[in-house]
């Protein structure tokens, strides 16, 4: 074994002894880990400090209790978290998740994660994440609200503008967004720009909606543009269909691609002519107004339903992941290599397992990993807190053309430190080197803090 892997193994076994029963939480470090140790195998700096193992220890973990009354006067109990991974470039930022299958792991694993990603992007934001096992699937809007405010009335305490700056995520739009800053803004009597993803009313920001969906597919862009191709006729998968595929979807569709395939928890439709621009618009229509299942679709337009399925044994050029952690498994990874995939782009957060990424890695296809393909979204997220501090508003193509050249830096940034011999772009070494070196400079200038 190299220095490297046995000092990997020696750093995944105290993590793991330190943090039992985290799958997804190991996961996510490892990832990082196996890129960061043999960078800094000649940087001793980052060894003495102690920067990779002060990483993977939240700054801070806060779980609580949430009570809420449904609308047949039961009372009800979930469990909420924030957690506050890493503050050394700016404030804690990061999105909020209420699904039933949110666990300490879970958002440990997207606080790590999106301290990378936060760095990414450029701006001065640290990593957070949290949430809820709340499920919102069949809730009625007053059952949410009363979540939210219940969520917020813990929640208040432990955030604000400077210091930790909410968003949205899985289970969490618009809608929660509102009934939390407005519970927030009761609570502590204050209009502050406390979360982002927030309406055009109340100091949103133009294309955050967007943001994360465009922000993958110009991060493909760029790929392809890098080896001399585009998306123009390219066959594409898209998984989810929520905020992030709508938009990814929408994206495509604009340069010139195909989209087949779209899936929500329940099963994918598969759509051999291409979803076009008014099947997405119903599609869109269905899961945020009526909130029903992508089964639906069926009625309205000539598409397959595959229950209880997943797109990725479908043949394709291009593929993109936008729904869940760990919805590429490695044998779905070896199938869309031997289908013919030329590419993958993570709209979600670490959709592909690690056996996976090791075979899109090894097969040397164009693929970008979630830290940097979905970083869009934040992006505008701290685009969206800079107007609000300046008490501003960015008009559109102003917002659109720093979001583009927000990605660009990204993707240039992967090359940098993802170049290797003979001309192939490791883009996963490039995203967690880039994003690891700005966080960990921060930290040597602040001593042992
Ligand atoms: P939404 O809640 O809007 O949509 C989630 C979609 O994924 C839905 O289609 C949902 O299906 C499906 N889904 C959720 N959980 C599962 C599951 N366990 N198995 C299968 N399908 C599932 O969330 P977003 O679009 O905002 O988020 C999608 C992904 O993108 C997440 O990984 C998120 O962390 C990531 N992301 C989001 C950003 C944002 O700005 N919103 C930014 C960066 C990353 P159903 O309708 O059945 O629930
Ligand atoms: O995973 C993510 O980057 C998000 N859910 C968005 C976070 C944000 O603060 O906009």
């Amino acid at each position: 074994m190299t220095v490297a892997a046995d000092d990997l193994d020696t750093f995944m076994n105290g993590l793991k002894r330190r943090n039992p029963g985290e799958p997804e939480f190991h996961q996510a470090v490892q990832e990082v880990a196996g890129s960061i140790i043999p960078f800094i195998q000649d940087k001793p700096k980052y060894i003495k400090m102690r920067i990779l193992e002060r990483l993977a220890e939240p700054d801070r973990v806060v779980a609580f209790r949430v009570c809420w009354e449904d609308d047949e006067g039961n009372i009800r109990v979930n469990r909420g978290y924030r957690v506050q991974n890493c503050n050394a470039i700016g404030p804690y930022k990061g999105g909020i998740r209420f699904h039933p299958s949110v666990t300490l792991s879970v958002l440990k694993f997207l606080a790590f994660e999106q301290t990378f990603k936060n760095s990414l992007t450029g701006l001065p934001m640290g990593g957070g994440k949290g949430g809820a096992d709340f499920n919102p699937k069949g809730k009625s809007d007053n059952e949410v609200m009363r979540f939210c405010q219940s969520f917020m009335t813990e929640l208040h305490r432990h955030i604000g503008p400077d210091t930790d700056v909410p968003a949205g995520d899985i289970g969490v739009g618009a809608r929660e967004i509102g009934y939390m800053f407005g519970q927030y803004k009761r609570l502590e009597n204050q209009f502050t720009g406390v979360l982002t993803g927030k309406g055009m009313e109340f100091g949103g920001s133009l294309i955050r909606t967007e943001a994360t969906g465009y922000g993958t597919i110009y991060m493909m862009q760029d790929m392809l543009t890098r080896v001399g191709d585009g998306f123009e006729g390219k066959t594409c998968l898209v998984s989810g269909s929520g905020n992030v595929a709508q938009y990814a979807a929408e994206k495509i569709i604009q340069l010139g691609g195909k989209v087949v395939t779209m899936s929500d928890s329940s099963g994918f439709i598969h759509v051999p002519g291409g979803i076009d621009e008014e099947k997405l618009a119903y599609i869109i229509d269905l899961k945020n107004v009526k909130r029903g299942r992508l089964e639906e679709a069926t009625k309205q337009f000539e598409c397959t339903y595959h229950a209880g399925e997943r797109p990725w044994n479908v043949p394709c050029d291009l593929a993109f992941p936008c729904a869940t952690q760990n919805e590429i498994s490695g044998a779905e990874a070896k199938a869309l290599i031997k289908n013919g995939c030329m590419g993958i782009s993570e709209g979600a957060n670490m959709p592909t397992v690690q056996e996976g990424i090791d075979a899109f890695i090894e097969s040397k296809i164009l693929f970008a990993p979630s830290k940097a393909a979905n970083a869009g979204g934040v992006a505008v997220s701290g685009l969206e807190m800079s107007q609000n501090s300046a008490r501003i508003s960015w008009k559109e193509p102003e917002l659109q053309q720093l979001l583009r050249d927000i990605m660009q830096g990204i993707h240039d940034n992967c090359v940098e430190y993802g170049a290797e011999q003979g001309g192939y772009v490791n883009y996963l070494k490039g995203a967690n080197i880039a994003g690891f070196v700005k966080v960990a400079d921060a930290m040597l200038a602040y001593g042992v803090v």
